[in-house]
Parts: C-alpha cells; structure tokens; sequence
C-alpha cells in the first residue's frame, strides 16, 4: 500500500466542492487515483464519522486516509492519517495507530522534512507551495525550491499541495514531487474526473521524458 504514494493524491473540501464529497471521492476513484484523503474541518463528529464510513466502502481498493483526525481513522479503519505540525504529535499518532497504517506530516521546511522522516513518517506533505485561498492559515509559500531542497535530503514519497494547479504543476512534478494535490483547481469544477485525469495526464508525461 506505502508504495502507492504517487501521481494525483486527492482531498476532499466540501465547502468549495461543486457536486459533494461522495460524488467527488467517486469520481476520483474512476479516474483512476491511488489515494484519497478525507478532510472536513467544519463537520461534528457524527457527520464526519459517517462521512468517512461511506468514502472508506467508496475507497475498497485504493489507500484511504483521514485528515487530522486519529479517532475517525480508528472508528473506519481508514489506511491511516495525515497530520499537521499542531496536530497529534507523530509518535503519539503512531503508538496508537500501529505500525502498518500509513501516517503523512505536513513539513514546511527542510528541518522539520529530516525529523518528520527520522521519526518514521511514510511521506510529507510539503505545504503550501503556492498561495492558495482553500487553506487561510496555510503560511508562506515556499516555492518549488522546497520541494527540490527536501528531495535532496529525504527518501519518504513527497506531496505536493498548495495553489497547484494545471499550469503549474509541471514545474512541480518536474522539481521531484512524487505526487501532489490541487484541490480547488479539482473539486471546484464541473467535472471533478476529467480535471483529474489532466493531472495525471502530467505524471504520465513525466515518466516517459524520465525514461527518456
Ligand atoms: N494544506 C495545505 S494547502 C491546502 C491544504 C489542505 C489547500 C490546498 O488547496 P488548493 O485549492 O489546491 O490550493
Ligand atoms: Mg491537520
């Protein structure tokens, strides 16, 4: 399952989402991504308990993650968690979690990238790369130097997130992401699987240039 930490990673966002988050988690699954990730900060626990219950049976075959919350992944027995720099600290989250679930942590600079991989993470989140409006309180951009200063030193898979959209995300597949979420540049328009598949179309192109 690690293994498939790459390509387009998907996200929920009810709140700018056009068709909702099943809808868009199942058409996400169609385009055929690898991982999805469930977040919600504004539901209660019941909704997001019963919300993710749905997208886990949505997301049988693929690596199903959920934001933040390490009660919601025990409750659905999602594949593991993506957690922040203010959330569960990682080696909490791991003694609780076990050591086969996946847990990712968002970085946002080189240090915290070297100690989030030393104590054991299975991939970082580098945010946010660009400005976004989706995540008010995401800090700085830092560019795709991050992501190629980062590659450099750690060997975990490496997702890119914010402000990436389709004229962008060269740069930043090219810059050594292995694998990166737009989320308003997906789930804000019409057709959530064919914006999907542009993104993956990039990865494609990318492995056969890599292959030369
Ligand atoms: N974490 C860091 S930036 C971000 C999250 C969840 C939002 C990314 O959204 P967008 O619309 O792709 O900029
Ligand atoms: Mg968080």
């Amino acid at each position: 399952m690690k293994e498939k930490i790459n390509g387009y990673y998907f996200i929920t966002d009810s709140v700018i989402s056009k068709n909702g988050n099943i809808s868009d988690v199942k058409n996400a699954v169609e385009a055929g991504v690898s991982i999805v990730q469930y977040r919600n900060k504004n539901g209660n626990t019941k909704v997001m308990y019963e919300e993710a219950s749905k997208l886990k049976e949505v997301c049988k075959n693929i690596i199903f993650l959920i934001n933040d919350r390490i009660d919601i992944a025990l409750a659905v027995e999602s594949d593991g968690v993506h957690i922040g720099q203010d959330d569960m600290p990682y080696k909490v989250a791991r003694d609780i979690l076990g050591k086969n679930k996946i847990i990712g942590v968002t970085v946002h600079n080189v240090q915290e990238a070297i100690e989030a991989e030393k104590h054991g993470a299975d991939y970082l989140g580098i945010s946010p790369i660009f400005s976004t409006n989706t995540k008010p309180d995401a800090g700085k951009p830092s560019g795709i130097v991050l992501v190629k200063d980062i590659k450099r030193v750690c060997n975990v898979p490496i997702v890119a997130i914010g402000g990436i959209d389709l004229l962008n995300a060269k740069e930043v597949v090219e810059s050594g992401a292995d694998a990166l979420c737009a989320i308003s540049a997906v789930v804000a328009k019409d057709d959530v699987k064919a914006e999907i598949e542009k993104f993956q179309k990039l990865f494609e192109q990318q492995r056969i240039a890599y292959r030369g």
